[in-house]
């Protein structure tokens, strides 16, 4: 940029001009006579700078609004994973479960499965995504993900499918039941044989497969069936834990006493209500 001075301005005031924003002077403009005159000019030239360069703040402010409703409009919310409350009191499974089990085995186990999990994914892309979509695609996550969004979904299934008055199996899921496994009876027995062999901790399950057919099937720690890393894939809607912790104040090591007494206790109204939930989204 080559700076000019105007010879007409004697005194220097607002002299000084770039050529990139001087405006020629139209050749018909009669001389300047006085002071006024010249700053009158001086005035109504940068009027029109100032002009350009207001409407060009102005466009570009207006980009930078458009394109932030833009962005906004493209923001992701994240998914709530909230740590429900335990659907019933710490006693109210008595006849299969102590009260002492169940406060420990949600209050601290469960809730250090939650806590962790929303430590393991704070910050990431897995905030965003539902916990199916993430046991969909567990095997891309590190291992803390897999075991405690494992264990926060695994309990959050375990507490509902219990109830101190559950009822029995009965309409759509009994023949459901007849027809996959002979009878109720043969179910219960397949049943606690995956649970009672399930080397060291993990779960038992009744799930429905992509054919809409039940099976029983086991996983080792906090491993379900909906992760993309087991054998046996499908939607779980029977869970039973048989980590120690689940059952070592009361029955030490008979695991099989454990796993007879929790029949007492299946909540069959809320299976059937996941059997039929099941069914319609074709699973
Ligand atoms: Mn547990």
């Amino acid at each position: 940029m080559e700076s000019t001075i105007d010879q007409r301005d004697k005194k220097g005031t607002c002299s000084l001009r770039t050529n990139l924003f001087s405006v020629t002077t139209p050749p018909k403009t009669p001389p300047l006579t006085n002071q006024f005159q010249q700053n009158a000019l001086w005035v109504v030239m940068n009027t029109n700078q100032l002009s350009k360069i207001m409407q060009k703040t102005f466009i570009i402010l207006l980009t930078l609004l458009l394109s932030g409703i833009g962005l906004k409009s493209q923001d992701r919310s994240k998914t709530v994973f909230t740590f429900d409350p335990l659907p019933y009191a710490y006693d109210a499974l008595e006849k299969a479960i102590d009260a002492q089990t169940m406060e420990i085995h949600y209050s601290r186990h469960h809730r250090a499965y939650y806590d962790n999990f929303m430590k393991a994914i704070a910050g990431t892309d897995l905030e965003y995504m539902s916990l199916g979509d993430i046991m969909a695609h567990i095997s891309n996550y590190p291992a803390a993900v897999r075991n405690n969004a494992g264990g926060y979904f695994n309990h959050s299934l375990f507490w509902t499918v219990m109830s101190p008055d559950g009822g029995q199996p009965e309409g759509a899921l009994l023949q459901a039941l007849n027809e996959s496994f002979g009878s109720l009876e043969a179910f219960k027995k397949q049943f606690e044989q995956a649970a009672a062999t399930r080397f060291g901790s993990g779960w038992a399950w009744l799930s429905m497969d992509v054919g809409g057919k039940l099976f029983i099937s086991s996983t080792p720690n906090q491993d379900n069936p909906l992760m993309d890393v087991v054998n046996e894939k499908g939607t779980p809607i029977l869970a039973l834990d048989v980590w120690e912790h689940a059952y070592y104040l009361r029955y030490q090591n008979k695991r099989a006493s454990y796993i007879s007494a929790f029949w007492d206790v299946v909540n069959w109204k809320e299976v059937a209500r996941r059997y039929a939930e099941a069914m319609k989204h074709g699973q």
